[in-house]
């Protein structure tokens, strides 16, 4: 696969009604569940990386603020089909299929949701470094406080 077709892959859209009929109903049975992740964002706001084995899996990521569209009485979606599409269709993102041998890095804050198209096996990874050990801090005191 050459550059070009790796960037192709990395089909950047406006997330409409294509969001919850390609990714939850038809490419994922919406009963199993199991198949995919809850819509969050990662662990104190850290990075993470995830190389992936075997299978194929379908990202959707939002970029930093994106989320905000979607809480409803101050709490997230757990999946995103459950928003309405014209909620949906509000929200910018990333959508990319993840192929075996292929490394995806998620950017700090950036929340996501992630379907296994089949069976799959993946290492993943959440790390901080200088550019976003703020932020982590700050995440971690906002968690710690509201939770003691
Ligand atoms: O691969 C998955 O199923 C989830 C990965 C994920 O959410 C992450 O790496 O941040
Ligand atoms: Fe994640």
């Amino acid at each position: 696969m050459d550059s070009a077709d790796r960037v192709a892959r990395f089909e950047k859209l406006q997330l409409g009604e294509k969001l919850p009929v390609t990714v939850l109903t038809e490419e994922c049975d919406p009963k199993e569940i199991y198949r995919r992740t809850p819509f969050h964002c990662d662990v104190f706001g850290s990075y993470s990386w995830s190389a992936n084995i075997a299978g194929r899996k379908l990202w959707i990521l939002l970029p930093p603020g994106q989320e905000k569209k979607l809480l409803c009485r101050n709490r997230l979606p757990w999946d995103l089909g459950e928003c309405s599409s014209e909620t949906l269709s509000s929200l910018s993102g990333i959508r990319l299929l993840q192929e075996p041998g292929d490394v995806l890095f998620v950017p700090s804050g950036w929340h996501h949701q992630v379907a296994n198209l089949e069976a799959c096996i993946s290492i993943n990874h959440n790390w901080f470094n200088a550019c976003n050990a703020r932020h982590c801090h700050d995440r971690f005191h906002y968690c710690w406080r509201t939770a003691v």
